[in-house]
């Protein structure tokens, strides 16, 4: 009895060792953001892909490609190279995916968000919750929420008080539907363009105007050598999330699937600090001061301070720009009704789009977190 329990014992082991081990693991794994090295993405992506590297020892490698190059240049084909695993995975903008995951659009709806606190209560609640799950169906693992930003116009022509003024403009937009109405409904005329190409667009004066984030896209950018008016009227916000193939994430074992989810969080905060850089109550700049002289080397993250740092040392994103020689006007609040006001149907149409309850979700996260 005893030795037919020991062969059974050791049948076992040999038949179910190689399934128990860990899967192989690549040797390199690839990430794709938008933009380029020196941009907060660029950055937060350098900072998780050194995170991970270290905690695990060299066992998982991330090489991160800027430009969507992986993608070559198709920013809104990345979601669907993540899923079939062409792509490891990516720090990507939510407008990016939100063709896929309608859901995201909720970020788009205009004037929905007024502030920071209103968008880490959606991401952290339930609406948020329920796009993460979303997007899991999808076969990509999404491991946390950063940020570009409220978004925000530039032109060459004139500063933006009414609709009216953005009537004659050619805008480009990003190839996302909700982008092309809102700017339709305004009378203006969206082009949409892939981020690889508008900055020829820029140049050549195909478009008259963009819209983006300020510290995150706007500065590094260098948009003041484009468009001379800034029109601040944080009509839609615009985070990031890092999602990952599935059978990727699953190849990895549980404790380094910690790793990657704690790396993520803490990359991912330092990066939406960073956008959120002198925009903000003063919490992001508290943050990014104390990470920089806490020890570890951030140097890439210094140097993108430095490199909008105003003569006095301290940075400030308006004030900078305005010393590149911007005209920058903030809507006030009568002006910014008029835009809510116009916006109205294609926040009614979208509404529906999304789905009532993510929105009323959306609304009663915000409210729990006041
Ligand atoms: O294309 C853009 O405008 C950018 C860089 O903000 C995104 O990827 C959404």
């Amino acid at each position: 009895m005893f030795k037919k329990v020991v062969i059974f014992v050791i049948l076992i082991v040999v038949v179910f060792a190689p399934l128990t081990s860990a899967v192989e693991y690549k040797d390199e794994y690839t990430l794709s953001y938008n933009v380029g090295p020196n941009f907060p993405w660029g950055i937060g992506a350098r900072y998780f892909s050194d995170l991970v590297r270290e905690r695990t020892n060299e066992r998982i490698n991330i090489k991160a490609y800027g430009g969507s190059s992986l993608a070559a240049g198709q920013q809104t084909s990345v979601f669907m190279m993540v899923r079939n695993g062409s792509i490891d995975m990516a720090l990507e903008s939510t407008i990016n995916w939100s063709p896929q995951i309608k859901e995201l659009n909720l970020f788009t709806l205009p004037f929905f968000f007024n502030n920071y606190e209103e968008v880490d209560a959606v991401e952290n609640g339930e609406a948020g919750q329920y796009m993460l799950d979303k997007i899991e169906r999808f076969g990509i693992v999404p491991i946390g929420w950063g940020e570009n930003g409220f978004r925000q116009i530039t032109n060459n022509k004139r500063a933006i008080h009414s609709p009216e003024d953005l009537s004659d403009l050619k805008y480009r937009v990003v190839g996302s539907k909700i982008f092309i109405e809102i700017f339709q409904e305004l009378g203006s005329n969206p082009l949409t363009m892939n981020w690889g190409e508008a900055t020829t667009g820029f140049q050549q004066g195909t478009v008259d105007g963009q819209e983006n984030p300020v510290n995150s896209v706007l500065i590094p950018l260098k948009i003041s050598e484009f468009h001379e008016y800034m029109t601040v009227w944080d009509y839609v916000i615009d985070p990031l999330l890092i999602g990952i193939n599935a059978d990727v994430f699953n190849s990895w074992t549980e404790e380094d699937q910690e790793i990657v989810k704690t790396a993520a969080k803490e990359a991912l905060t330092f990066e939406k600090m960073l956008v959120r850089y002198e925009l903000d109550d003063g919490t992001a700049k508290e943050y990014i001061d104390e990470m920089i002289t806490s020890g570890r080397d951030l140097g890439y993250a210094e140097d993108f301070l430095a490199s909008w740092e105003l003569e006095d040392g301290s940075n400030h994103p308006y004030k900078y720009l305005e010393e590149q020689g911007m005209k920058i006007n903030i809507l006030t609040a009568e002006e910014k009704a008029e835009f809510k006001a116009q916006t109205r149907g294609v926040y009614d149409k979208w509404k529906d789009i999304i789905g009532q309850n993510i929105v009323d979700k959306a609304e009663s996260d915000i409210e729990t977190a006041e």
